[in-house]
Formats: structure tokens, sequence, C-alpha cells
């Protein structure tokens, strides 16, 4: 069922040994948002901790500092940054195919899942929303909660760069930074350092780039020897997948990641008019207008041909 904001905050204010749930691949929104509300939740007395299937990328360990850990039966589940349930990952997203109590998220491709939905498309980052929660639940936001949810808000919007980024983007921006928390530290953290391993991949991954349409598509491709023989983890990779589109003339960025257990997760980046939740609609997959994924279980070039036949057919049109 659809609900409003007002509903899923009452729902919260009511509840009691909440675990909050995050997507798997763990990016900045899923994860900031995870931490904020676990934090609130503590402030206010009750029991929470933070759940996913993947493990925590070393720099977004700051996250998760001065929140302590709890063990305890969960009463009521919530999933954050979540468009569909397969993106739990296989294990949690069977175990919990039934019983999550809310879902709160910003995705437009949002499938419906839980028990109570909240989706605000018009939101940047599940961080905008998260940090209207937390406010409605009578927390004043610390800086262990402004530092979480400024990191959500500026990966989501690459560093406030991309088109979902609105007024009111800025605005929460600027009221969790009155809290005293360094923007500039998360912003350096996030954009501009890179591991050793980090730029190893940005080198084999730039080597791997074809153009198809007239320059119009770019296709990238992230191999598990590339993976493997770098070193990186899963936080050197975040972000890789907005390489291709930086390049002038190209409408459509594509990153095709190989997958452990085969098969490639498609990353599409786009500039209007195309719309990439669209395109990744065509093989169940979704997200926003200039940002979306899907998964393709083929081998590469099987993969990438099926993928360009869709962008082939948008881009025709222009
Ligand atoms: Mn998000």
């Amino acid at each position: 069922m659809k609900i409003d904001l007002e509903k899923a905050v009452s729902m919260l204010q009511q509840a009691q040994d909440v675990e909050i749930l995050s997507h798997h691949y763990p990016d900045g929104d899923t994860l900031g948002s995870a931490a904020a509300l676990c934090r609130a939740l503590h402030l206010l007395g009750k029991r929470a901790r933070c759940t996913c299937a993947d493990p925590v990328a070393p720099k977004y360990g700051f996250l998760f500092e001065g929140i302590e850990r709890q063990e305890f039966p969960a009463q009521f589940i919530v999933s954050v940054d979540v468009a569909d349930i397969k993106l739990l990952g296989p294990v949690l997203a069977e175990k919990h195919a039934k019983n999550i109590d809310l879902c709160i998220d910003h995705h437009g491709s949002h499938q419906e899942f839980a028990k109570n939905t909240y989706v605000d498309s018009t939101a940047s980052a599940a961080c905008e929303i998260i940090y209207e929660v937390v406010c409605r639940l009578g927390v004043v936001p610390d800086q262990i909660i402004a530092r979480a949810i400024y990191t959500g808000i500026t990966t989501d919007t690459g560093c406030f760069r991309y088109s979902n980024t609105t007024a009111r983007t800025h605005e929460i921006a600027a009221l969790v930074l009155r809290t005293g928390m360094n923007g500039p530290d998360i912003n350096r953290e996030m954009f501009e350092t890179k591991t050793r391993a980090r730029l190893e991949m940005e080198r084999s991954v730039l080597d791997s780039i074809e153009f198809y349409y007239n320059d119009r598509c770019a296709v990238m491709q992230i191999s598990r020897k590339m993976i493997e023989g770098s070193g990186a983890d899963e936080g050197d990779l975040e972000g890789l997948s907005s390489l291709p589109r930086q390049i002038e003339g190209v409408l459509v960025g594509v990153t095709m990641r190989e997958r452990k257990i085969g098969g490639y997760k498609v990353s599409l980046r786009t500039l209007a008019p195309v719309d990439a939740a669209k395109i990744c609609a065509e093989f169940g997959g979704g997200g926003h207008n200039a940002a979306a994924g899907c998964t393709i279980e083929e081998p590469f070039e099987s993969a990438r041909d099926k993928i360009l036949a869709v962008i082939g057919k948008v881009l025709e049109t222009m």
C-alpha cells in the first residue's frame, strides 16, 4: 500500500526493535539513510540495527562510527533506498519477501514489495526523505546523522552536479552543514581520494570503451579479471559507471559489469531526452531518468548486443 510521509513517520514512531535494510552493492545513499535512521531511533530510546547483504566498503565505515551495534529479534522491518525486493540480494530478498513493514524510497521505477511504501521520486536521494523523517520524529540531527544525510545526498547527486539536484537538495545540505559537520572532507573522501586499486580499475575500464551509433553511445566493460587483477573492492568500483557519459557527445553511457555468478550488471547513465529507466525496464530493471540499471544473464557480447539493440531504437528517433 502506498502511504504518505506522515503515516511513514507515525509507523516509525510506534515501531520497536527496528531492522533497517539497505540494498546490496551498497552506495552512500542506502548506507547513509540506514545510518541516519538508526541513529535517530537510538536517540528516541528504541533498539535498531542496520543490515546489508554485502560488506560496507571502508570509505563508508565512518557512517556507522558512534552507532552501537544492537542484537535483538526484529519486530519492525524497514528498507531504505531499495527500488525492488531483488536489490536486497538473493538471501535477504527471500528472507524478507513478505515481512517488510515499511519501505522508504526515491526511485520513480519503484516496484512495490513492502506492506507500506513511501516513495518520493522528486527527492535526489533517499537521504533527503530520511532527513524529513528524522526531524518529524522529533530528533534534532546531531553530527552523526548530519554527515550520514550529507553523504547520501552528495553521492547520489554526484556532488550536487546531476539533474536530480534541486533547491530542496541544497536546502537540506545547508541544514545538515549547520550542525558543524565537515562537508568538504566528505566530498574529498567521496570524489577526490582514490585508492591505487581504483586508479588501476580506471586505467583498464577506460581502455575497454567502445563507441556506437555515431559516438552517441559508449560502452564500458568491467570484467572479473580487471577487478581481481587490481584488487578493487566494492567501494573502488562505485561511480565508475559515470565515466562513459562524461565523453562529449555521448547521450547513453553503458557500463557492463561482470557478476561473480555470471552474467552482467548493466548500468546506464543518460542525458535527456534519453530515459535510462525505460531502457532498463525492457530487461526487468529500473531506476531514474538519468541513471538506471538491469541485469542481463548472458555472455558479454550477447548481453552488450541486447542492450545496444534497445538503445539503437531510442537513438534512431532523435
Ligand atoms: Mn538513492
